[in-house]
């Protein structure tokens, strides 16, 4: 199937990102390059724009193990994670990051993942993973999470490319 650009969840903020089925072949990643085992029908790229960028806002939970008291205690952590890469050997990349903010919307966090280089792909076209964590520091109530990908190298495909991106809280027992 042809790439679609919109993406349930997320707003686009920049560009037009393509979502591409992992069997659309072009040389575009597939389900045989290296990727989450779990990798579903499509992932993100950033279509034909030099730089594309989407955004998640998330309202922390308000009561429980993960919510706002529990955050100021110092119990709660967070990890991102992100497949992220690109194509063959251009250094068009994908960049993945949280920042968390408080009541005012100011930000009190910020965890930033990738881009991931041809290096360390060997430059073979390949998504690969990374992940980042810490705990959630006190006065957080929001997330918002921005997704970049952006063409570096020859020719008009922007090849950042992204998939099984999450964020996920954890409590925890003490204030580690
Ligand atoms: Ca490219």
């Amino acid at each position: 199937m042809d790439p679609v650009s919109s993406v349930t969840g997320w707003t686009v903020r920049q560009g037009a990102p393509a979502l591409i089925e992992y069997n659309y072949g072009n040389g575009y990643p597939t389900l045989s390059d290296p990727g989450p085992a779990r990798r579903g029908s499509r992932f993100f790229s950033g279509g034909n724009s030099p730089r594309t960028t989407l955004t998640q806002d998330v309202t922390l939970p308000r009561t429980g193990a993960t919510g706002w008291s529990a955050v100021n205690a110092g119990r709660v952590r967070y990890t991102l994670s992100a497949w992220l890469g690109g194509y063959a050997a251009q250094e068009d990349g994908a960049r993945l990051s949280v920042e968390f903010r408080d009541d005012r919307g100011t930000p009190v966090a910020l965890s930033v993942l990738g881009p991931v280089t041809a290096a360390e792909r060997d430059s073979r076209t390949a998504l690969l993973e990374r992940t980042a964590g810490a705990r959630v520091p006190f006065g957080a109530r929001t997330a918002r999470v921005l997704l970049v990908l952006t063409r570096t190298g020859t020719g008009t495909s922007n090849d950042g490319y992204a998939d099984a991106i999450s964020l996920t809280l954890r409590a925890t027992g003490d204030r580690s």
